[in-house]
């Protein structure tokens, strides 16, 4: 593993960040500055100065004038300059991916991932800047044309959250790019700095380029940036990654100017084990999914739904293999699992815990915090396990930690509508090798996620398919499918080329 310092250097990180930048330029923010602090060790990491609400308007008024001429510039040619981002990306893939692991807490392997998932998207954003497809509908007036095409909408605000501190903000910015916008960054306060190093990355490829500045731009601040964003006219589409309660007052300020919002929120996500499942698969899928990114992903596996025939077997495996997960230092590849974001993350966990054991829940794996040499930070918990005997409302609610629930079922249509009887939709799995099961699942019957999967876990989605989902997840889908098409404005064209004027409906107008 690398020196911390020598992966700072390589990512141009240093003791004191600028924390605004139109892409070029970078400079100081006038909101004074964090440090930020490592979940790993408890080190301070580096300084961020953070952007004041005079900052926020210099970049959106840079991003104003860019728009203009990114937009001229043929949609393969903005593709063409996504390619250079993504190979840039590959360059730095180790350092920056470390840098996410220190910076965040995930697995090192996780934050290579992450990054992997960033140069995943560039390559989808490059061959879709030549798919950017509309429809042609065949006209019912005479010597007459109808097709649709997509203009790019303006600036796009993007805000993001720790947990994914560079991928979530590459699925947006690198299509919203292609589909010929300018973006504007609030990165999560937690995690300033792999946002600094992503900023830096994409400033040499615009510089070599001659990409004027405000077409990528970079604002680290805090809450007080992200509602002047919601609130803002200037921002054509704002695309906001986090917890529903932002997401909510995200939603409420952009409706009442009727603007644009693109929602990826909560999750409570769940795997159904039906009594013909593979265990082989099905147990590294729920352990995964539970304690990967220590529980706080939104696709994390939240609820485990067993069938009251395997529930005593299925207890005995996943007590197993708790039992040998190594919780500790992320960047050490022997560990499973890294520490949770910060100490009121850890507070929230032990919150949670005392809730769970007043409710009756009972504890399969004990849950706890860890103490001693190498938990310095005070970020570490056990993953654990408890037993619920029925789905209280403290099940129903998202805590982004490693907690995992466990709850019987009888029959498959119980087992559905308990996956579906919480206010998230993001994610959810069944295994099985049942066909009817499968089925029925997918059917309209069956999970009312965004995501629905067989013999997958909840998470690690692929970046291919739109990701996203229902209630209060928001709506939003972002990444591959056609999930372009939110950061484009359809326009539906007519033409006549005829000498006279048939009306649409057959409608008679004689002068
Ligand atoms: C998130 O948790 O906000 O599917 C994003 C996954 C990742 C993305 C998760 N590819 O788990």
């Amino acid at each position: 593993m690398k020196n911390i310092q020598d992966v700072l250097n390589g990512l141009g990180i240093e003791a004191n960040n600028p924390g605004v930048s139109t892409g070029n330029i970078f400079w100081e923010g006038g909101a004074g500055s964090i440090d930020s602090v490592s979940p790993v060790n408890g080190a301070i990491i580096a300084r961020v100065s953070m952007a004041s609400s005079t900052d926020y308007s210099k970049v959106v008024e840079a991003s104003k004038k860019a728009f203009a001429d990114w937009k001229a510039l043929p949609a393969p040619k903005r593709g063409a300059i996504v390619r250079e981002i993504g190979e840039a990306l590959r360059v730095h893939k180790v350092d920056l991916g470390t840098l996410v692991s220190y910076e965040m807490g995930k697995s090192a392997q996780e934050g290579l991932g992450e990054v992997q998932e960033m140069i995943d998207i560039c390559d989808f954003a490059v061959g879709l800047s030549r798919q950017l497809y509309g429809l042609t509908m065949h006209s019912e007036r005479t010597n007459h044309r109808m097709y649709e095409q997509w203009h790019p909408l303006g600036t796009v605000g993007i805000i993001s959250a720790f947990n994914f501190p560079v991928a979530v903000w590459s699925w947006n910015a690198m299509i919203a790019l292609v589909c010929g916008n300018v973006c504007i960054w609030k990165p999560s306060e937690k995690t300033p700095l792999t946002a600094i190093a992503c900023q830096r990355i994409v400033q040499r490829v615009l510089q070599s380029n001659g990409i004027g500045e405000g077409v990528v731009s970079l604002v680290c601040g805090d809450r007080s940036i992200g509602e002047l964003m919601a609130a803002d006219n200037q921002i054509d589409l704002l695309s906001a990654t986090g917890s529903t309660r932002m997401g909510k007052a995200v939603a409420e300020r952009v409706g009442s100017r009727l603007g644009k919002c693109l929602l990826e929120l909560g999750g409570n996500n769940a795997i159904i084990v039906t009594p013909g499942a593979d265990f082989n698969v099905a147990i590294p899928a729920i352990v995964f999914g539970a304690v990967g990114t220590a529980g706080q992903r939104c696709t994390s596996t939240r609820r485990v739904i067993v069938h009251e025939s395997i529930y005593e077997l299925l207890k005995t495996k996943l007590q197993q293999v708790y039992g040998q997960l190594k919780v500790g230092d992320p960047l050490d590849e022997a560990m499973h699992m890294g520490p949770l974001i910060d100490r009121q993350a850890v507070e929230q966990y032990e919150r949670t815990v005392q809730v769970i054991k007043e409710a009756g829940g009972v504890f399969l794996v004990e849950p706890g915090l860890l103490q001693g040499k190498g938990y310095e930070s005070g970020c570490y918990v056990k993953p654990c396990v408890a037993e619920m005997s029925e789905q209280l409302d403290i099940v129903r609610q998202e805590t982004f930690a490693p907690i995992l629930y466990l709850l019987q079922y009888t029959d498959l249509e119980q087992a559905i509508a308990l996956q579906n009887d919480v206010p998230q939709g993001l994610s959810s799995a069944i295994f099985t090798l049942n066909i009817r099961e499968a089925e029925l699942f997918l059917s309209s019957a069956g999970s009312d996620c965004g995501i629905a999967n067989v013999n997958i876990g909840t998470s690690g989605a692929e970046i291919g398919g739109a990701f996203g989902g229902e209630k209060e997840t928001g709506g939003g889908r972002e990444s591959g499918s056609d999930a372009w098409k939110a950061y484009m404005r359809r326009q539906t064209n007519t033409i006549n080329y005829g000498s006279d004027l048939p009306l649409a409906q057959g409608i008679k107008f004689d002068l």
